[in-house]
């Protein structure tokens, strides 16, 4: 069987013929075949979700909301099985899988609960007779491109806020994830969303190109790589009336501070490396070390590295799953030769697992294990400026004060996340305000933002926040609307409200 799109309250082959495969990337396997949509399917969705805009603004925020909590309970409720196909899908070891539905339903929960919040305004005017208010409106059709490393959770990053807000919803999954995104689209039709709302259409950059640049896309949110980020904010710079949010990747960075407790500093350190194989946007691979600390550091870190559990991820004892796809084991590959190159000493070399680590019946998985290297700093190598998206780590070690781990940190062109470790609250908050980072840490790992925070980058990790509690800025509009209670009209600013005539 092959899976279908979901345009206008319904599933369809659509326009193409060509299918696609769902892979395990811990074993190969086929997890199902689904439609690949065309540019003629895309516009299918736009046109159904600019049909059904106005039945959709008629109904108020709450009542709109009431259709995510459909969702909100049936996420909870299949929280294991969901966790499962998670990690079957983009193999992410099991409390990740888990925790991506999670995050799903935290997400469903702020937006639909936030439908009872007050919305605006209330703003003072100069003139005591006027009330003014700030309005929020949706914006119309929101185009929304998910990536594949948190399958279940940005899609609901997106669409919970924007489709409370009044818009309706094309949106493409990451081809390497249809599997979750099918999940998500029969929720979406379980729950009877009305026609046109939620449109879903599989397939590849070609689809998602199309939602980009279609007239009567409004808002474009898009989560993914720095690439493709770059070439969607380019696009939607063209049309005025177009925005994008776009939130990319990082070179994230972890300052260790010679104050700093060894113990946090380690398990945060390797925290941020390795979990989702350090597939995570947010995920760390420069770890700056004070000299004071950073031999012990780094033989603590290798120690772990050397040993830490890379294994079949529905196995609950694995700390790191396969990464996604051959193309992205193989880019590993290449950044680990580059750090070969540009080391001064390659510390843990487990690109390549031997066949004693991969489990039984996962040998077509698509392994590779944690590489550390450590590097004499230098801004012009590029295995310390360029994401890698994997479990590839430099240790720079840094002599000096506070001043120095913080240049060091910020020089990158990226400015998603990043934390500090120490036990000095002076460095901590000369961290706090000098990092160049949307999210930034203290005493933790880099990793983990929940959804009532904001989350997004600075610099080239992205624009407009596509994400969590500040996507609402993505998804309306802002109306300034004041009213006048007197029978006079008064101006602000002195401006004269008199009408001068010759006579
Ligand atoms: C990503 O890194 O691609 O902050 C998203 C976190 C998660 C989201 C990560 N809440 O780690």
């Amino acid at each position: 069987m092959t899976y279908q799109h979901y345009i206008n309250g319904e599933w369809v082959d659509g326009d193409g013929t060509e299918t696609f495969d769902s892979r395990n990337p811990a074993n190969g396997e086929t997890l199902g075949t689904f439609q690949r949509g065309t540019t003629t399917d895309v516009e299918a969705a736009i046109a159904a979700a600019d049909d059904a805009e106005d039945e959709w603004q008629s109904l108020s925020r709450i009542d709109r909301a009431e259709y995510l909590w459909d969702i909100y309970h049936e996420l909870k409720d299949r929280h294991q099985e969901l966790g499962e196909v998670v990690t079957k899908e983009c193999g992410k070891e099991i409390s990740e899988g888990k925790a991506d539905v999670t995050e799903a339903w935290q997400m469903v929960e702020w937006a639909a609960g936030d439908a009872r919040h007050p919305k605006g305004d209330v703003v003072p005017s100069e003139i005591p007779e006027k009330d003014a208010y700030m309005r929020r409106q949706p914006r119309g059709v929101v185009g929304c491109i998910t990536p594949w490393n948190f399958p279940v959770a940005i899609p609901f990053w997106h669409m919970a806020v924007a489709l409370v807000e009044g818009n309706t919803v094309v949106w493409k999954p990451a081809e390497q994830t249809p599997w979750c995104g099918q999940i998500i689209a029969e929720m979406f039709a379980d729950a009877g969303i009305p026609d046109g709302v939620f449109n879903m259409v599989q397939g590849f950059g070609d689809a998602g190109a199309r939602i980009v640049d279609h007239d009567d896309i409004d808002t474009v949110l898009f989560t993914g790589s720095a690439e493709v980020g770059e070439e969607v904010a380019r696009t939607v710079a063209d049309d005025p009336g177009k925005l994008a949010a776009c939130e990319m990747g990082g070179k994230n960075g972890i300052v260790v501070t010679e104050k700093a407790d060894l113990d946090i500093a380690v398990h945060a350190a390797v925290m941020s490396s390795f979990k989702t194989t350090g597939q995570r946007c947010v995920s760390s691979e420069r770890l700056i070390v004070h000299e004071d600390l950073y031999d012990e550091f780094k033989q603590r870190f290798v120690e772990i590295a050397e040993s830490v559990a890379v294994d079949d991820p529905l196995d609950e004892e694995t700390f790191m799953g396969p990464a996604i796809e051959p193309a992205h084991v193989e880019k590993i590959q290449t950044y680990n030769d580059i750090a070969r190159e540009e080391a001064e000493n390659v510390l843990v070399d487990r690109t390549e697992l031997g066949d004693d680590e991969i489990p039984d019946g996962h040998e077509d998985g698509n392994w590779v294990g944690p590489f550390v290297y450590e590097v004499d700093y230098d801004p012009d190598l590029r295995s310390i400026t360029e994401e890698v998206f994997g479990p590839h780590v430099a240790l720079i070690e840094y002599s000096g004060d506070i001043e120095r781990a913080v240049e060091i940190h910020n020089d990158t062109p990226y400015g998603l996340a990043g934390a500090v470790i120490s036990e000095d609250y002076r460095q901590i908050n000369y961290y706090r305000d000098n990092a160049e980072v949307g999210l930034a840490y203290g005493n933790l790992p880099c990793i983990g933002a929940e959804v009532q925070l904001p989350f997004g980058g600075m610099k080239k990790s992205g624009n407009g926040y596509p994400s969590a509690r500040e996507v609402i800025e993505a998804v309306t509009e802002r109306t300034a609307w004041t009213l006048n209670n007197s029978k006079d009209i008064e101006m602000a600013q002195g401006l004269s409200a008199d009408i001068n005539t010759d006579e």
